[in-house]
């Protein structure tokens, strides 16, 4: 494979600063080697960077809106881009980002004819609208924007929303008024952490690569650092108790590989000021490791299907 490092500073998505630091500390813990040590071709197009925009948000509470949507059209762009070229691994940068990256790869997708898919891998559903949010944090927005939901006026258009029985959230254990009335309303498919507890991580992972598969359709995958539990990944903003352990987290990212369906990755919410002696962003070094090959020994391949 050929994989496209692509950095992408974004810190507008929230107000506690530092995420921007994200894609220099996942070069510092090792990203390339890593990968190259798997016999993978890796180009690091370095950061990307945004336009200077000056927009009205639609309600004061919003925080960066301006940059928020700078940052959604050069995210886009780079992302359709380089999806020509292999398989892109966005090292975040806040959530925020995942308005550019996935509404970019459906960009492309579309113009394969293929389906595109969503893995969010968070405890969170980041399912707000600009008007339903609380924080006024564009964090907690992405999902709804490229699913198409209302209330993101300003931003680009969104012209290939992502269906949302594409959508797959595993890890959930924070998820706000609003957004779970919404997310019952819709058929994306929502995995908390109880469920994770009573029948164990690989069920419903293995069931939505089934429908992946199926349908030959494009993996989007956005990795937030908060699916982890904070005492492994301590180094982020929103930390919030009883997350996925290190094994359950690599059982996501080996069963990924060994799908052979994921075409994009994002690598988000690092916020290295943070963390501690890098311990965070090794890990999710590690993590995009094993969604790229490391293993110990050989499965039968699509093992899960
Ligand atoms: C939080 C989002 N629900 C909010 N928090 C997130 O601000 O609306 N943390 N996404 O990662
Ligand atoms: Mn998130
Ligand atoms: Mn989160
Ligand atoms: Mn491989």
């Amino acid at each position: 494979q050929t994989c496209i490092l692509i950095g992408a500073p974004v810190d507008s998505g929230k107000q506690r600063r530092g995420c921007l630091m994200g894609p220099d500390a996942y070069r510092t813990a090792g990203l390339v080697e890593s990968l190259e040590e798997l016999g993978h071709r890796v180009i690091d197009q370095g950061d990307v960077t945004r336009a200077e925009k000056s927009l009205t948000a639609p309600d004061a509470k919003i925080h960066y809106w301006s940059e928020t949507i700078a940052w959604t059209e050069a995210l886009a762009d780079a992302a359709e881009a380089a999806m020509q070229k292999g398989l892109p691994i966005f090292l975040g940068g806040d959530h925020s980002l995942a308005a550019g990256t996935v509404t970019g790869v459906a960009r492309y997708a579309n113009a394969q004819n293929r389906p595109q898919f969503v893995l969010w891998l968070d405890a969170h559903s980041d399912y707000h609208t600009p008007t339903s949010t609380d924080s006024g944090n564009l964090h907690g927005t992405p999902l709804a924007y490229f699913t198409g939901r209302e209330g993101f006026e300003g931003f680009p258009k969104v012209k290939q929303p992502i269906p949302q029985e594409n959508v797959c959230i595993i890890g959930l254990r924070s998820v706000d008024t609003a957004e779970r009335e919404a997310l019952m309303a819709s058929q994306i498919h929502r995995h908390d952490m109880r469920e994770i507890d009573e029948s164990g991580i690989a069920k419903p992972l293995a069931a939505f690569l089934k429908r992946v598969a199926e349908a030959n359709g494009l993996l989007h995958v956005s990795l937030d650092v908060d699916f982890l539990d904070p005492s492994v990944a301590p180094a982020v903003g929103t930390t919030v108790p009883g997350g996925a352990t290190v094994r359950e987290a690599h059982l996501v990212m080996e069963m990924l590989h060994d799908s052979g369906l994921m075409t994009s990755l994002d690598l988000v919410e690092l916020n290295p000021f943070l963390d501690e002696r890098g311990r965070t962003a090794t890990l999710m070094v590690d993590l995009a490791a094993s969604s790229l090959g490391r293993k110990i020994f050989d499965r039968p391949t699509r093992s899960h299907l």
